[in-house]
């Protein structure tokens, strides 16, 4: 079994433009200063703090012009740096830990672990499915798309990126907490057999079993699992920083333990936690309730 490393490294991707509403590019700063590093030095990890993504300043609206994909060049280039960067500190033993930027970034990491694994587990844990594609998108916005992308559907500039690997296997996918999805989501979904515990599944047999159940699905031949984690998912009365809350959602409390019992199944080999917003939040809550989440997954205990 992959077991999590013991070298830390934090990437910083600080870019909003795979949502509409800016603000979640200052989300690895609000997370840093919550103070991330310290706490994961006092579990005992060696933390580097790799700093972030250069992400430019985007000019005014650009859509390409064959599609309704909302900056998809700007996204391109951030995250075939970031497949790079991910995919190097892997090879150098590093366990990669993303802080977004919203949650296109997906698609950057992916990328970057899929070149050392075959088949990788996901486990999803977001309000929102995040598997439109071009033609189903209701908005444009590619933070809705990182789930599709990463498992090869998709525009070819955000598919290809990372050049050739595997993909994610729709039958190694756990999507978490999921209350808000699109007409096309719920087909794509369907007709992909990806696994989702809605709210309603999370609501009749509880997180823990849930998250069992999970894990189940992204362990099951696979060869790691990676935690892609949007802040949206959990309550926004928990966590009112994020661009798109969304009511009625997992509790802060339910999350931590949710990120305990996939700490203790020792899997994980890399995460991103993704879509704070500080210009939403208030006293930076949802970063500090980001910094309990990561240090739950990376085996914290009360304790
Ligand atoms: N499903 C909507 C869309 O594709 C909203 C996506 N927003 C998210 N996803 N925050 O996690 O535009
Ligand atoms: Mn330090
Ligand atoms: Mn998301
Ligand atoms: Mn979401």
């Amino acid at each position: 079994n992959p077991r999590i490393r013991k070298n830390v490294s934090i990437i910083g991707v600080p870019m909003d433009l795979g949502a509409d509403r800016r603000g979640v590019d200052m989300g690895p700063s609000a997370i840093r200063c919550a103070g991330l590093e310290p706490r994961l030095e006092q579990l005992g990890y060696a933390v580097r703090d790799e700093g972030d993504l250069i992400v430019r300043r985007a000019k005014a609206y650009s859509a390409v012009p064959e599609s309704n994909l909302k900056y998809l060049y700007e996204i391109v280039r951030v995250n075939e740096e970031l497949a790079d960067t991910v995919s190097d500190l892997i090879v150098g033993g590093r366990f990669p830990l993303v802080l977004g930027g919203d949650h296109s970034i997906a698609i950057g990491t992916l990328a970057g672990v899929l070149r050392h694994k075959e088949s990788l587990g996901v486990i999803w844990y977001d309000s929102h499915g995040d598997v439109n594609t071009a033609d189903t998108s209701p908005s444009g916005n590619i933070h809705g798309m990182a789930l599709a992308v990463a498992m090869g559907y998709g525009h070819p500039a955000l598919t290809g990126i990372g050049g050739e690997r595997p993909k994610v296997k729709p039958e190694h996918v756990a999507i978490v907490g999921a209350r808000s999805l699109d007409p096309g989501e719920r087909d794509f979904l369907k007709a992909k057999g990806v696994t989702v515990f809605t709210m309603h599944e999370v609501d009749r047999i509880g997180i823990s079993r849930v998250m069992e159940q999970a894990l189940e699905v992204a362990t099951r031949g696979t060869d790691g699992v990676h935690v892609s984690f949007d802040l949206d998912g959990v309550d926004p009365k928990d966590a009112p920083g994020v661009g798109t809350p969304v009511l009625a959602g997992i509790s802060l409390r339910e999350s931590l333990l949710a990120m305990e019992i996939v700490s203790d199944a020792n899997v994980v080999t890399s995460a991103e936690f993704v879509e704070v917003n500080p210009t939403l939040d208030s006293q930076n809550q949802t970063a500090r309730a980001a910094v309990e989440l990561i240090t739950s997954l990376m085996g914290e205990k009360i304790l």
